[in-house]
């Protein structure tokens, strides 16, 4: 299980010029198409736990809280990177995925089913509730494992990323001071925090469940 440390940013015509002058290189571009899956009442969303499928693959983001190893102390930089940063386990395990969103609806494990047979999201009454499509150019930098993404998704909204993976128990600080770093290159080192495709595909299209979000403080 790897975490994701991120900071989104806000993509304009100048931010593919900004990456090649501070030497990213053009990994990949892509195309994909996201299914987000959720229960009627979206237990799982209000928990902050995001299960969708991509390319044919299943993957979990379950929050990781602050742990004792972000010293921010007073450091008021280090605050704001830290509250500009998300941090969530990707699970990518099927198994482990069901035994997961088990845990989340209903307190218990449970067994699980293989890969091909899709009973389970049946039996756990779970829904496609968003989908969209998403054109990805992924860039990497000189600094250990900083990638970049720059997303244009289908329903007109454009979004960066600068993202870190790390094992589980990793470090943290050190990837969020490595993102800020890229950022500051990168001339976008707002301290605002910059909405993601998801939060702009549920206030269009779950404007309830968008607020319900916002007053949860998952959004
Ligand atoms: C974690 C999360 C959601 C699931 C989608 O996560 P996101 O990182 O936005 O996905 P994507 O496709 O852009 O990147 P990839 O997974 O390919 O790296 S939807 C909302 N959240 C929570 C969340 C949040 N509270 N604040 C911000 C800025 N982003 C995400």
């Amino acid at each position: 299980m790897s975490v994701e440390v991120e900071r989104k940013f806000v993509c304009n015509a100048d931010t593919l010029k900004a990456l090649e002058d501070i030497g990213a290189v053009c990994l990949a571009q892509r195309e994909f198409k996201d299914q987000y899956f959720d229960s009627p009442h979206f237990d799982l969303t209000l928990r902050d736990v995001w299960l969708r499928k991509r390319k044919g693959c299943w993957e979990l983001k379950c929050p990781m809280s602050a742990d004792k190893t972000e010293e921010t102390g007073r450091d008021q930089t280090k605050v704001v990177a830290a509250a500009l940063c998300t941090r969530y386990r990707e699970i990518t395990d099927l198994p482990e995925i069901q035994h997961r969103v088990r845990e989340e609806l209903y307190g218990d494990g449970g067994r699980s089913s293989s890969a091909e047979d899709e009973s389970w999201l049946n039996e756990m009454n779970l829904r496609c509730f968003a989908e969209f499509t998403t054109v990805r150019r992924s860039f990497t930098l000189e600094e250990d494992g900083v990638q970049v993404d720059v997303d244009q998704a289908d329903f007109g909204y454009s979004v960066g990323e600068i993202e870190v993976l790390i094992p589980e128990g990793g470090d943290v600080q050190s990837a969020m001071e490595k993102i800020c770093r890229t950022a500051q290159k990168l001339g976008v080192a707002s301290d605002q925090r910059v909405e993601g495709k998801m939060n702009v595909y549920l206030r269009r299209n779950h404007p309830e469940h968008y607020a319900k979000l916002l007053s949860a403080h998952v959004l």
